[in-house]
């Protein structure tokens, strides 16, 4: 099966023929990491292209991003089989205004697979929120996604909350999504800053191995 068919049929918004889609390409045993990457991820990045050349509007890219959703729902199970004890605690969450949270999703999938316990915020999670759960759970690690330019300060603001409170020390902080940058970590006082989901996994694992040493 050729997963550019998949990607088209994300792009068309079709939840039932994604997830038939998916289904049928890990019945060819195709890779679930590259039907992840080359169908339904490269779904998202044309769609992307195509709202900034104002072929499509934000209805089509929210069907779109639906029908990512459904395909991504047939995918997680073995993603995120593990026969590991839970590594460490994270909370991971969409910042303040921000309602992307397909990447956020990923890497809360990619977590798991690792073996770390992950508590999912949601979208739009203000600075209180990340705070309250984290102390509540006794979390190692907090996880900040953000799609938007406008909406990557509400990073800053939600460690700043924690500092606050006098406890920014006990947690490493991690960031990530399309806009940000190793520079923007840095600057906002963040532990770490990944490009990607699969990485993200990687050194959220590493990391928190390390603290609890
Ligand atoms: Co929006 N949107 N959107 N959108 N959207 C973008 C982000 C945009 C780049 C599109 C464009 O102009 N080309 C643009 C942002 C411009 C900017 O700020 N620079 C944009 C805009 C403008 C908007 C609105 C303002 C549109 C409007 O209303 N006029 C609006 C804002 C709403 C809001 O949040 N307040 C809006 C709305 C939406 C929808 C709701 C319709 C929908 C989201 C649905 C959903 O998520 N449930 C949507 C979508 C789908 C997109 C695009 C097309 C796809 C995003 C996506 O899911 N990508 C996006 C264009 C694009 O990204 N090419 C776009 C696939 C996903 C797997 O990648 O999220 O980058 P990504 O995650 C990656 C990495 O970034 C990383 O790992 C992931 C997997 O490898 N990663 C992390 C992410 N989080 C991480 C955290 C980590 C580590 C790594 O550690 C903690």
């Amino acid at each position: 099966m050729d997963l550019k068919e998949l990607s088209s049929v994300v792009q068309t918004g079709s939840q039932k023929k994604s997830k038939e889609l998916v289904k049928k390409a890990l019945d060819e045993k195709i890779e679930p990491v590259k039907i992840l990457n080359d169908g339904l991820i490269e779904a998202m990045s044309e769609i992307g292209v195509k709202f900034k050349n104002n072929e499509i509007y934000v209805p089509e890219m929210l069907m779109a991003a639906k029908a990512m959703a459904a395909g991504m729902k047939v995918l997680e199970p073995i993603l995120t089989k593990t026969g590991i004890k839970p590594v460490g605690k994270a909370v991971i969450g969409t910042v303040k205004g921000d309602l992307h949270d397909i990447g956020k999703n990923l890497v809360a999938m990619m977590m798991k697979g690792t073996g770390i316990e992950v508590t999912d915020l949601g979208v739009d999670a203000d600075p209180a929120k990340f705070l309250k759960k984290a102390e509540e759970i006794g979390a190692d690690i907090v996880c900040m996604s953000a799609l938007l330019t406008t909406t990557m300060p509400a990073m800053n603001d939600t460690i700043k909350e924690f500092e606050k409170a006098g406890v920014k020390d006990k947690y490493i902080f991690m960031v990530g999504g399309a806009p940000l940058s190793d520079e923007y970590a840095k600057e906002i006082g963040a532990d770490y800053y990944t490009p990607d989901a699969g990485s993200a996994a990687e050194v959220a694992k590493n990391a928190v191995l390390k603290k609890g040493k």
